[in-house]
């Protein structure tokens, strides 16, 4: 009976030391992995710039408006800076975490932090923006190509009374800004030039002269698709203002991800086209969250581009504001990237693409 006993407690101490191991090793593989996430950077991906919000301190700002403060801005866990270096923000609420690990379903690949952006509310800034530059007006993109994962509450957009799959008329809903000719984050043109407009912060601090705003539209009562569109607005022909340009509906279509609150993922080109030419050019690719190319778009008759021939595409804005208040106002945003070319499937395939391998018997008749 004793010896039962002790040998019954050999047993358990033998499990619980084998779990212990298991434990340790678990642990290992999770610091394996996580590691693999942080170094997922542009390099890693091949691209020119590359936010994971992954390396990245939790953050939430702590000014009213247009913020350009460097203190107030994110940083990486390093307490180095970060991309980002503006913000707006129109609460007075700073309780909640703007950047952070927000939840498994609302970081995209259910680890790691994503960025929230808000509305009408105090989980997120409203805007979040980047300048991507060197301080002379003429650095950036002549064709850019913009890409990221996304992730709406259900009820974000208005939807038809009676069938909550379709979308109400709404009037605008900005999403994000790509602006030319900055020379920082908050200062449009060189010093003269921005002398030369009227002053207005619209103009020499917020948008620039020629820029395009990127928005979502359901285009009419009946049309009821949540569809983007596309808003260039250029410089005026006396060059002190810019002026607003027909925006075009595009064809890529967001609705079933709206709908099912699922992240997916938008990718978007913009060409600068030819000064004082209508021969700008959008594309728009909207990708399921495996990848899967499930709507497109292209616009080629453009006007992108009214004098400063030299400006390209240097400041880049997430967010905006919206013509509408009922239902959530914020959003999920994750792994934005800006690039000289396409992003998408290179995207996935390091991202989730692991192409399976055949069974080993026909490798080893192939070895044969
Ligand atoms: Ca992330």
């Amino acid at each position: 009976m004793k010896n039962n006993y002790r040998k019954n407690k050999l047993v358990l101490m033998d499990n619980i030391k084998k779990i212990f191991i298991l434990l340790l090793m678990s642990l290992f593989i999770n610091v394996l992995l996580n590691s693999t996430v942080f170094a997922g950077a542009a390099s890693d991906y091949g691209v020119d710039y590359m936010e994971t919000f992954d390396d990245l301190q939790d953050w939430t700002g702590s000014g009213y408006g247009d913020r350009i403060v460097p203190a107030e801005m994110p940083v990486k866990s390093d307490g180095s800076s970060s991309m980002w270096e503006y913000y707006s923000n129109w609460q007075n609420d700073y309780s909640q975490t703007w950047i952070g690990n927000h939840g498994t379903e609302n970081v995209w690949g259910g680890t790691g932090k994503s960025l929230i952006i808000d509305y009408a509310g105090n989980k997120g800034p409203s805007r979040l923006g980047t300048y991507i530059g060197d301080g002379d007006p003429t650095a950036g993109y002549d064709e850019v190509y913009i890409f990221f994962m996304v992730k709406f509450p259900f009820d974000f957009f208005p939807k038809l009374s009676g069938d909550d799959t379709k979308f109400e008329y709404f009037s605008y809903h900005k999403f994000m800004q790509i602006s030319t000719g900055f020379r920082d984050i908050y200062d449009w043109g060189t010093v003269e030039q921005q002398a030369a407009t009227i002053s207005k912060s619209q103009s020499r601090n917020i948008y620039g002269h020629n820029f395009t705003l990127f928005n979502f539209k359901s285009y009419d009562a009946r049309g009821n698709e949540l569809k983007v569109h596309n808003c260039p607005r250029v410089s005026n022909d006396s060059a002190d203002h810019y002026v607003n340009l027909d925006c075009e509906q595009t064809t890529a279509q967001v609705s079933q991800f709206i709908n099912a609150g699922e992240w997916f993922a938008i990718e978007y080109y913009l060409n600068r086209g030819t000064v004082n030419k209508s021969d700008g050019v959008v594309k728009v690719w909207i990708y399921n969250k495996e990848g899967v190319i499930v709507s497109t778009a292209t616009l080629t008759k453009q006007r992108h581009l009214n004098n400063f021939a030299n400006h390209r595409y240097n400041k880049f804005v997430i967010g905006g504001n919206r013509s509408f208040s009922s239902g959530s106002s914020h959003l999920y945003i994750d792994d934005f990237i800006v690039n000289g070319s396409r992003i998408g499937p290179n995207y996935f395939a390091k991202k989730i693409g692991k192409v399976p391998l055949a069974p080993l018997a026909i490798r080893l008749i192939k070895v044969k």
